[in-house]
């Protein structure tokens, strides 16, 4: 048996993708509440246009999503049929503190998470939560620039140690930031920057870095103070890097492309900023913004576990602007030749996989947690609404086998698997529903039309059986 007996297997949803009800409960707006589907979206999400307030004009699928603020008991009930031992979610900043700076937190937001983590207990299932998951307050983008400024870690601090505070022993397993090294491709959802004219935007991203390493390891600090069974995760977008071929020019290429995104966990894990990107940013004239005592924070709050999202591995090559880009992502990547992608250009390769985790595993001899992997794919239920979903069968069964492999014969040390989009949820990266993810089909358009009835897919009672049988019926 590869997977220990209480190996966590579950699903992945964010706040801002599913739960809606922006408006409810007292919450503030988020950057994320913001960004719309369509040609816009992806200008505003690297913060090159300025958007903080909505417009007739656009259509803001966070809005409402999937309305899980309103259906999150029976989409918990669903989650337990299908034998979840975790449910990764996110919570809302803005739930909890609607501008972001308050002194006092907002009750009726603490009340509704408190409920979920009860039902959770109830159910059987571990909460894994994000406490970020791109977003931040609307205010504090606009008052403060968002985490270019320093006081952001206190706000983030504060956000913490409430959440760790009320939630004691209903939470154990927490991420302090998703995808933390989006900050440097999707600068607003990651670090709520938008660049003013003329801005030096490196500059403004790797201020924004330090302070959310800042942020991530106090975070770790007091979580460890307030339940020593607390648990905290980092959380990297993944995806190792691969040489177009073996030309070594495109060997030390990767070799860069794979230390950009790997800088953050470094720091979050080791305890320290590499020796590759100090250089660097010394010959770019980039300056992090280290007060005395940061280095000491960051040296002693290391993360206990590291957990990843991997949808795809990616190819480096030297600057070569002929070069054929795989589509649809917004990590750069050259077009792997011996892989096949998904409707949305996501080149899929499930050894891939196995590959990453014994990267970051080398690198940093502490337990893994892959906590997103899926298939975005547009479903076409059948007169009776049910959708059958073998492509995303095929997609989760082949890496799900890679997985194993990497526990089984390489060692790996994971703690669990959950699938991202468990029900189907607003795609980050686009604003659509139709690029969907889960095992639960939603009734609901790129437009916001539909009733929103929950109906399992196939992949429904494959997953179950999946973890049922602990990873061995696949
Ligand atoms: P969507 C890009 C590349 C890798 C991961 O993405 C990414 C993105 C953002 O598009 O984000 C993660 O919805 C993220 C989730 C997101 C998921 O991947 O664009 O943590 O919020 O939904 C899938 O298909």
């Amino acid at each position: 048996m590869p997977f220990s007996k209480d190996f966590l297997w579950g699903g992945a949803t964010a706040a801002n993708q599913c739960e809606g009800g922006y408006n409810q409960g007292g919450r503030g707006l988020a950057n994320v509440d913001l960004v719309p589907h369509g040609k816009d979206r992806f200008p505003i999400i690297t913060g090159e246009m300025k958007h903080l307030e909505f417009d007739e004009e656009h259509f803001y699928p966070a809005k409402e999503a999937i309305d899980m603020y309103h259906h999150w008991k029976d989409d918990l009930a669903l989650f337990a049929e299908m034998g979840f031992k975790t449910y990764r979610m996110s919570i809302a900043w803005t739930r909890i503190f609607p501008k972001g700076d308050e002194q006092e937190p907002n009750e009726e937001g603490l009340q509704f998470y408190e409920d979920i983590f009860k039902e959770c207990k109830r159910l059987g299932i571990e909460p894994l939560v994000t406490i970020t998951h791109f977003d931040c307050p609307v205010h504090l983008i606009k008052e403060y620039g968002g985490w270019r400024n320093r006081k952001m870690v206190g706000f983030y601090e504060k956000l913490a140690r409430t959440i760790f505070t009320r939630f004691k022993g209903l939470v154990r397993y927490w991420l302090t930031f998703n995808e933390i090294n989006m900050l440097l491709h999707a600068p607003f959802m990651g670090a709520g920057l938008v660049f003013e004219e003329g801005e030096n935007k490196e500059q403004a991203k790797y201020l924004a870095a330090h302070h959310e390493l800042l942020a991530s390891a106090l975070a770790t600090k007091i979580a460890h103070e307030i339940d020593p069974e607390n648990k905290i995760g980092c959380m990297l977008a993944a995806g190792e890097y691969y040489p177009f071929d073996c030309n070594p020019e495109n060997v030390l290429e990767a070799q860069k492309q794979n230390h950009d995104n790997l800088f953050f966990i470094d720091v979050q894990s080791r305890g320290k900023y590499p020796n590759y990107l100090l250089k660097r940013l010394e010959r770019e004239d980039v300056q992090l913004p280290i007060e005395t005592g940061d280095l000491e924070i960051l040296a002693e709050n290391t993360v206990d576990f590291i957990s990843f999202s991997y949808y795809s591995s990616r190819v480096a090559k030297i600057k070569d602007k002929d070069a054929d880009k795989s589509a649809g992502n917004i990590f750069e990547s050259v077009t792997n030749p011996y892989l096949k992608a998904s409707e949305w250009g996501w080149q899929i390769d499930p050894l891939g996989l196995r590959i990453t985790m014994n990267s970051i595993y080398d690198r940093y001899q502490k337990p893994l947690f892959v906590v997103e992997n899926g298939l975005g794919a547009l479903d076409k239920p059948d007169e009776n609404g049910f959708v059958a979903d073998d492509y995303r069968i095929d997609y989760m069964a082949a890496h799900i086998k890679e997985m194993k492999k990497a526990v089984e014969l390489d060692g790996v040390e994971l703690l669990g698997y959950t699938s991202w989009g468990c029900i189907d949820l607003v795609s980050a990266g686009t604003g659509e529903m139709s690029k969907r993810y889960g095992f639960i089909y939603v009734d609901r358009d790129d437009f916001g039309k539909g009733t929103l009835k929950r109906t399992s897919k196939k992949s429904f009672d494959w997953y179950k059986k999946v973890i049922a049988s602990n990873g061995e019926d696949l």
